[in-house]
């Protein structure tokens, strides 16, 4: 729990937002503001809320804490405005969900409910994970509640997938990402990234989660909720694999590294707009 975050954008954050998950110059309806069909990627909730407090809100709550050594553990997002306007100005409220101690590390995990700034109409509510590894030990909880699509473990089927998407990223994808208000060092800085027990800088979390909602939301439409979690590391310029199985309403999906062949995303699933929820 704690203050409110305001957050004002225009179009032009839109673009930028829109680049740093890969869009292309061709792209038209996500780079070019005059485009009839000018949009944001869905996954835009997810930027709202950051006021680089993270590391000043945790300190106090954790043993060891050090921000080098946190990293994003999982993301709930719940899209509840649509179409996402492509510009205004928003208020986000931060709440406390859990603090979970899993030995050597600590989860923890917060909400952010997202409204319009004017007429107070709920935008987006977001659910974000992290992961801090040293700061565990402290003796709280040790599993975490079940929040139904937010905590879902969302397995894929053993079957082939019914679609896939592969999208190589850039080797400059944190540089450009980064300007949409993530400026930890980890991804830019190669001593940072040292310091954090990583080879050279890594890609945003939340960046790679934004390519793979935008692989889902090219293949099947709209989504009201998209959850995630983060299972391994991505270096900018790797390959991205989106694979994706749907029953009904819902698309379960992966990510996973094609040079390494490791999951980046994992117990990852959507539920679509236009068609009944499923019970
Ligand atoms: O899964 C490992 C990993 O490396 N994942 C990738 C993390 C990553 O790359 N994240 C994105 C980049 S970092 C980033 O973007 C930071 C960002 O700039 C700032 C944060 C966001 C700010 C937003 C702005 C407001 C790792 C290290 C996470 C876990 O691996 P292990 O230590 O091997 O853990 P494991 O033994 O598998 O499991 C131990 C217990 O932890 C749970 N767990 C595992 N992965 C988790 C996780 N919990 C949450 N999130 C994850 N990703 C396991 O379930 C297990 O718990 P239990 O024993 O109770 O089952």
């Amino acid at each position: 729990t704690g203050k409110s975050i305001k957050f004002t954008y225009t179009k032009k954050d839109v673009i930028l937002y829109n680049l740093g998950l890969g869009a292309k110059r061709t792209d038209l309806s996500l780079v070019f503001e005059d485009s009839p069909s000018f949009e944001v990627l869905p996954s835009f909730g997810v930027i709202t809320y950051n006021d680089g407090s993270l590391s000043q809100r945790l300190a106090p709550l954790l043993p060891n804490f050090s921000y080098k050594r946190l990293l994003h553990g999982e993301q709930y997002l719940e899209i509840r405005k649509f179409p996402i306007p492509v510009s205004g100005a928003l208020v986000s409220y931060p709440a406390g969900i859990e603090l979970i101690d899993k030995g050597k590390a600590a989860v923890v995990v917060t909400a952010f409910r997202t409204v319009d700034a004017s007429t107070g109409e709920d935008i987006f509510y977001n659910e974000q994970t992290v992961f801090v590894r040293g700061s565990g030990g402290f003796g709280g909880a040790s599993k975490g509640r079940d929040r139904g699509p937010a905590t879902a473990a969302n397995q894929p089927p053993p079957r082939a997938p019914d679609a896939s998407i592969i999208e190589k990223t850039s080797e400059d994808q944190a540089a450009i990402y980064r300007l949409s208000g993530d400026y930890n060092p980890l991804h830019i800085d190669p001593e940072t990234a040292r310091a954090g027990g990583f080879d050279r800088p890594i890609l945003h979390g939340l960046c790679v989660f934004g390519i793979a909602a935008k692989h889902v939301y090219s293949t099947y439409g709209p989504f009201r909720n998209i959850k995630v979690r983060f299972a391994g590391i991505t270096i900018p310029g790797q390959t991205l694999k989106t694979e994706m199985w749907k029953a009904g309403a819902t698309v379960i999906f992966q990510t996973t590294v094609v040079e390494t062949g490791k999951l980046a995303i994992a117990a990852a699933a959507v539920e679509l707009i236009g068609e009944p929820a499923r019970l």
